[in-house]
């Protein structure tokens, strides 16, 4: 995994430079205040970085339990390195190199679920965050519900109280042991790229709770209804890509410390949330946090104007042949297009809140993309599109439908998403589509078996429910996107783009 010389020594609390420590306080198991699900590298370059902030500012019981889903390799390097890594923040203008420190354990829900569930429950745990993706809430795109259909939700819901497998889940059943014990309440957090994401988590966990047996409903309704449990709204913001081993070495340069699992981030980071905490939070302003009452316009304008340009920046950069983000944004044809649906088709459907300079704030967007030292994949961005389209794409594209325009960028983003995940038979979109994951692949492309052409596929797709239950009434929007697949397909993603402006 790592390519430091073997004489370089591994980060552990003994070798970490003071310099690069975000904090000094001591941090123990008793000190663990939050349990965050979703040990990614997101997590670690966010919420940790704001934490690691508050603890310096005024310490407190902030230590935090991270879980990781299914995989391994993060929680067993960290245990391995005293839960230690680094934050490799990098631009052009440089690198540089934190410590957060702020983890007080590692652990691996598929493989440790019991103490994972004891974490949750235990009454020191104040905050329960998550950062799951989109695809971890395992919500239908169609309805917006609980899925279902989803064998995980359907096991979860059976009834296996001490092995929980999916989030929801695991939440529920820690309430429910809460309830039925100490009582003490708890913060359920969500800090992912869903409109409305506390609300989002309510809404599915009380869903999720209205299927259990009444006798252990009821209660758990009660005890939540009462007030025990919160879920804040956020807007999380930060470029976080994947690790490679560039950042392994130029941390091993720059602090002389081999870490296996380093953090690339960019510089800039923002958070935004709703003041409403069941027992207590850490000063996360001390990092720059913003609370406010309504988190709403600052979330559209981050899943909308970032996210929702990026998806088209992503797919339209792979069909390209790009590699990343910011070649992508090199080509004048793509930024042409960014620019055009980020204006003309996401900002209309918003209102900027009071303190956002828009004219910054965009070209801040395009000068966040444009960081070549972060190398951030268009094959990340593009993926779980199923999920991350349907949060961006649908209700800005229904505000243009219903006063009678068609939005051509936002057609022209399904359609390039499509071309990625479910190319036509003889058309090859590229490596960096094909390595794109996406839990809807297969149904794409069964879909695409049975279309005749473009439009026949873009409307089977938002038939079935893709982009929600809305979009199907407005035809239009699926022959201009069956347009722009036949014509990605024939004349490839210059002449689509161009195709968009000129309407
Ligand atoms: C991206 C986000 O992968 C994606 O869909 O749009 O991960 C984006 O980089 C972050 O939300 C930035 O805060």
């Amino acid at each position: 995994m790592s390519t430091a010389p073997t004489t370089t020594p591994r980060l552990s609390t003994a070798t970490s430079p003071v310099g690069a420590l975000l904090h000094h306080r001591t941090l123990g198991p008793a000190g663990t205040g939050i349990v965050h699900l979703g040990l990614g590298n997101f997590h670690r370059a966010h919420q940790a970085v704001y934490t690691a902030a508050a603890l310096a500012r005024e310490g407190g019981p902030w230590g935090v339990l991270g879980v990781a889903g299914r995989s391994a390799d993060v929680a067993d390097a960290l245990r391995a390195q005293d839960l230690r890594y680094t934050v490799a923040e990098v631009s052009p203008a440089g690198l540089r190199c934190t410590i957060p420190a702020v983890h007080t354990g590692a652990l691996v829900a598929a493989r440790e679920p019991e103490s994972v569930q004891r974490a949750l429950a235990a009454p020191g745990t104040r905050v329960i965050s998550l950062t799951v993706t989109e695809h971890g809430y395992t919500y239908s795109p169609r309805t917006g519900g609980l899925h279902l259909d989803h064998p995980g939700v359907r096991a979860d819901l059976r009834g296996n109280r001490t092995a929980p497998r999916t989030t929801l889940g695991r939440i529920v059943r820690a309430l429910q042991e809460r309830a039925d014990g100490h009582g003490s309440p708890v913060t359920v957090l969500s800090c992912d790229n869903l409109v409305g994401n506390g609300d989002h988590t309510r809404r599915l966990i009380e869903e999720f709770v209205a299927h259990l047996p009444e006798s252990e409903g009821a209660p758990l309704r009660a005890w939540i209804a009462a007030g025990n449990v919160t879920f804040p709204n956020t807007m999380v913001d930060r470029i976080v890509p994947a690790t490679t081993d560039a950042e392994r070495t130029a941390v091993a340069e720059a602090l002389g410390v081999r870490d296996d699992v380093p953090v690339p981030a960019e510089p800039f980071t923002m958070w935004v949330l709703e003041d409403r905490f069941a027992a207590s939070r850490p000063a996360w302003e001390a990092g720059g946090a913003l609370f406010t009452e309504d988190v709403e316009p600052y979330e559209l304008l981050k899943v909308r104007l970032l996210n929702g340009t990026h998806s088209l920046i992503a797919y339209l950069g792979a069909l390209a042949g790009c590699d990343t983000i910011p070649q992508s944004t090199a080509h004048p044809f793509v930024t042409e297009a960014a620019r055009a649906v980020l204006l003309g088709e996401y900002l209309p459907s918003l209102t900027v809140p009071d303190d956002v300079d828009l004219d910054a704030y965009v070209d801040q967007l395009f000068t966040r993309w444009a960081n070549s030292a972060l190398g951030h994949r268009t094959r990340q961005v593009g993926s779980d599109g199923s999920v991350k389209l349907r949060q961006r794409v649908p209700d800005p594209a229904l505000l243009h439908l219903r006063a009678g325009r068609l939005p051509h960028h936002l057609a022209l983003t399904v359609a390039a998403y499509l071309c990625c995940l479910a190319p036509p038979a003889g058309f090859d979109p590229g490596e960096h589509a094909a390595a794109m994951t996406d839990p809807a692949r297969e149904r794409l492309a069964a879909l695409r078996a049975r279309a005749t052409d473009g439009p026949s596929f873009a409307a089977a797709v938002l038939d079935d429910g893709l982009l929600g239950n809305a979009l199907p009434e407005h035809p239009a929007f699926a022959t201009r996107t069956g347009e722009f697949i036949d014509l990605l397909r024939t004349h490839g993603p210059r002449a689509a783009a161009s195709e968009a402006a000129r309407s």
